[in-house]
């Protein structure tokens, strides 16, 4: 049977890499007594990265569930990776929950990635808690850290517990809200006093808490500003409400290797972060009727209409589809009928499970805000909204964003091509932001992801999952070709051998679009000069030679062409003849056209101690890069944003590397297409003319 809507905690671990999410989510599932050890990512037996790819490198590559119980609650956590070429699947995990623990390391603080996912987390408007972790590591610093919150964050941190000792000697926290010590023997907690030395620190940190308190909310304020204490239940209602308002974010700190502060995070969940309940009172959970449009509002009630949403899929080829989805309204059960609202499909569902990372325990039914697996659904892919087909509704769609790079494949047996291509397939249900297909003209394989590494780890998971094998050749850049100038030409396609001829007669004219205008067609013929019916097969032929290109073999890209004139042939003419006719035409127009090549520009941030600066600044500057800032973050740290060529930063996670000893950080995202200069633009019309001589 379902769970209490009341009593359900969904909760997404989100932040960059290494802060120690699935750590953290190992030991709260040793402390909920979910697990009977506590697994390590030194040894690879953590429970949520269960993956072979994720224990030999020693970080989260895709996001996994775990579900247990604490104290009278059902907590659905979801460990989310933090590296940046796989926050696609972070974000869309956050579309499914209704709090996240924010996670930051004492030492290295706010990392770039913590930020974005942040950002994403706003997006879906999460209420969050900070765990600082890592207080036993050397130079952790709690002040540091928590000033260094508040600025990259922007909000107000308010601590609702400080560390007692540091480093090493780091051996539990003082409750700001029971004003007691929490020390920890194996694990456990144990209260006591307040030590002596640190009476007068806690006083003062108590004193914020409930001035912040107070702060948020007129009633309190009043009181407080009175001279009357709080009660303790004022105190967590208010803390609870400034989180869900987003007024502040309450933070906790402890270490999650040494399993101290862990079940004080745990409490904070349970009276910070919403119940499915409260957050659809605060964000009513809306979407449309896709037969109508109409704004739908589904509220998390058992006996509503179903409506889920899947955030996750897993492709085994022994055990099937796994589809993981998170339902909003309504209860499902393992034979109910659903209507797939983004594909317009019916689909049965069937065996469910709860899961803890790789175990299933079965299920037969589960109400609102529960988080599930089901197995062996046929249509539904990550992301898509099922619903009761008699009330239908589709919830907003995730948005990933477009691959950042482009490999083509090369499988290493001759003829396994097949085999790649329906391993890819299932990986690509697995995870949305991989997209997979076949270049029309050189016919290879073309994989695009996040980044180098997104498309190593896919390339293993085929190789393990579906026994292929294949190699990565020199990543692709999506280049652009574009005209500079307007320019006019005739396009005629006249045959005449034997029989019937062709006859098709076209006047065109080019002009270019600004940047992102894409492609425009104007019809201008007058009096028939060329008849109705044969002026799409003109548009037609147009489109596909910019398809191919015309200088370099790179699609066209902010250009309008006006068909103004031209003639044609009772017997003669076709539409295949005017076709031709259309795409002879541009070819002629472009030769006066000044046709140049564009090529992508990306977003670059990058995150280095202030001892590499130079080496950073200088190797953008290197890679025909434009710096456009500088900022200090506190710890010395210091942010460059830059836009640089996309085609300068295949290995830049490499470089950046030893550029800083292993300390930088950098995120990327697409920014606008610009001209490239001309000794660039030279050689890729040369590797055309080449790939041609070889074709
Ligand atoms: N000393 C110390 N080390 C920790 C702590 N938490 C995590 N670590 C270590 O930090 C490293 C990264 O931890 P993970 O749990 O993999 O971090 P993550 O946030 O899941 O990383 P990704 O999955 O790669 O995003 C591992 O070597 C952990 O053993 C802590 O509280 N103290
Ligand atoms: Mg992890």
């Amino acid at each position: 049977m379902g769970f209490d809507v009341e009593k359900i905690r969904n909760v997404a671990v989100i932040a960059g890499g290494g802060a120690g999410k699935t750590s953290l989510v190992e030991a709260v599932l040793f402390d909920a007594k979910a697990t009977g050890r506590l697994g390590t990512i030194e040894e690879g037996n953590t429970v949520t990265d269960f993956e072979p790819e994720e224990m030999h490198r020693k970080n989260s590559l895709s996001s996994s569930l775990a579900c247990s119980d604490w104290k009278g609650h059902r907590l659905n956590l979801v460990d989310t990776p933090g590296f940046i070429n796989f926050l696609e699947d972070t974000k869309c995990c956050l579309s499914a929950v209704d709090g996240a623990v924010v996670v930051v390391g004492a030492r290295v603080g706010v990392k770039a990635e913590t930020v974005k996912v942040w950002q994403y987390a706003d997006d879906y408007e999460i209420p969050r808690v900070i765990f600082l972790n890592k207080m036993d590591r050397e130079n952790a610093n709690f002040q540091n850290a928590l000033e260094g919150i508040e600025q990259s964050f922007g909000m107000t941190a308010v601590p609702l517990n400080i560390p007692m000792g540091a480093e090493s000697s780091f051996e539990g926290i003082i409750d700001l809200l029971k004003m007691k010590a929490v020390t920890f023997k194996s694990g456990s907690p144990v209260e006591g006093e307040i030590p002596e030395s640190l009476k007068e620190e806690a006083e003062d940190y108590h004193r914020q808490l409930i001035e912040k308190v107070a702060e948020s909310d007129d009633t309190l304020l009043e009181k407080y500003l009175e001279g009357s204490d709080l009660t303790e239940e004022e105190i967590h209602e208010g803390i609870m409400q400034g989180t869900l308002s987003r007024a502040f974010v309450p933070l906790v700190c402890g270490s999650a290797t040494e399993n101290i502060g862990v079940q004080q995070l745990l409490d904070t969940i349970l009276f910070c972060l919403p119940s499915p309940a409260a957050k659809a009172a605060k964000t009513p959970v809306k979407g449309t009727n896709p037969k109508n449009g109409d704004e739908v509002v589904r509220n998390p009630e058992p006996g509503a209409p179903v409506s889920l949403r899947v955030f996750k899929t897993l492709a085994d080829p022994f055990a099937g589809k796994l589809t993981i989805f998170r339902v909003f309204s309504g209860t499902v059960k393992s034979d109910s009928a659903l209507f797939n609202a983004t594909r317009d499909s019916k689909e049965r569902m069937g065996n469910m499970f709860y899961l803890l990372g790789n175990k299933q325990t079965p299920v037969k039914e589960v109400g609102p805000g529960e988080i599930v697996a089901v197995a062996k659904l046929k249509d539904a892919q990550t992301g898509d909204t099922m619903c009761d087909a008699a009330h239908p509704v589709l919830f907003p769609p995730v948005q990933f964003i477009d691959p950042m790079i482009s490999y083509a494949l090369d499988p290493k047996s001759r003829g396994d091509e097949e085999k790649v291509s329906s391993g890819l397939q299932r990986l690509l249900e697995e995870d949305p932001s991989l997209k997979f297909h076949r270049d029309m003209e050189s016919k290879e394989m073309i994989l695009g992801g996040m980044g180098q590494m997104h498309l190593e780890v896919t390339l293993e998971k085929l190789k393990r999952k579906f026994g292929v094998e294949v190699i990565m050749k020199t990543p692709k850049i999506a280049y652009r070709e574009t005209i500079r100038a307007s320019s006019s030409a005739q396009g005629k396609y006249k045959k005449q051998s034997g029989g019937r001829g062709q006859f098709g007669d076209c006047w065109i004219k080019i002009e270019p679009l600004t940047r992102g205008g894409g492609f425009e067609f104007v019809n201008q013929i007058v009096g028939g000069a060329i008849p109705r019916q044969y002026i799409p097969a003109v548009e037609k032929g147009i489109v596909e030679k910019m398809k191919e290109g015309l200088i370099a073999g790179y699609p066209v890209v902010d250009m309008k062409a006006t068909l103004y004139d031209g003639s044609y042939h009772n017997v003669d003419s076709s539409e295949m003849a005017f076709k031709i006719a259309g795409s002879m035409g541009l070819q002629k127009a472009v030769q006066t056209a000044k046709a140049v090549i564009l090529e992508p520009i990306v977003n670059v941030e990058v995150n280095t101690p202030e001892e590499f600066l130079g080496n950073v600044i200088g190797d953008l500057n290197a890679k025909r890069g434009k710096v456009q800032g500088v900022d200090s973050m506190a710890g010395g740290a210091q942010k460059v944003n830059a836009q640089v060529p996309m085609a300068e930063m295949l290995t830049y996670a490499n470089q950046l590397n030893s550029l800083t000893s292993g300390q930088g950080m950098y995120t990327m995202e697409s920014s606008h297409y610009e001209e490239v200069p001309s000794h660039i633009a030279q050689k890729l019309i040369d590797e055309k003319e080449e790939a041609k001589k070889e074709g």
